[in-house]
């Protein structure tokens, strides 16, 4: 776990009571509800541009910049996924994980 994480507890106090006339309880129970972690940071390129050159006799495949990201939470949380989603107007690039290749020209 991260040691900046923040989790919030909640400690509850409950009571049983029987349907009776007068109802009668006579049992209490306190039960502690952790929340380990909520999606409350989003991720963040670091650093949030990149310039790379390519030649125009590359091989196909190759990889031409590898991007970073960081995420504060946890888990499902901090498990980043990346995607291209303008510029690309031939469709020349991909991202596997965090690497862009250059597949098609
Ligand atoms: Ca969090
Ligand atoms: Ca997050």
């Amino acid at each position: 776990m991260k040691s900046n994480t923040v989790f919030f507890r909640y400690t509850f106090y409950a009571m049983v009571e029987d349907r009776g006339n007068p109802p009668l309880n006579s049992s209490l129970a306190s039960f502690t509800i952790t929340v380990t972690d909520v999606n409350d940071n989003s991720p963040v390129f670091v650093p949030s541009a990149y310039v790379t050159h390519v030649s125009e006799g590359v091989v196909l495949g190759t990889s031409v910049v590898m991007l970073n990201a960081t995420e504060n939470d946890q888990g499902d949380n901090s498990r980043l996924s990346y995607r291209i989603i303008s510029g690309d107007l031939g469709g020349h690039f991909e991202i596997c994980n965090k690497t862009v290749s250059l597949f098609v020209i």
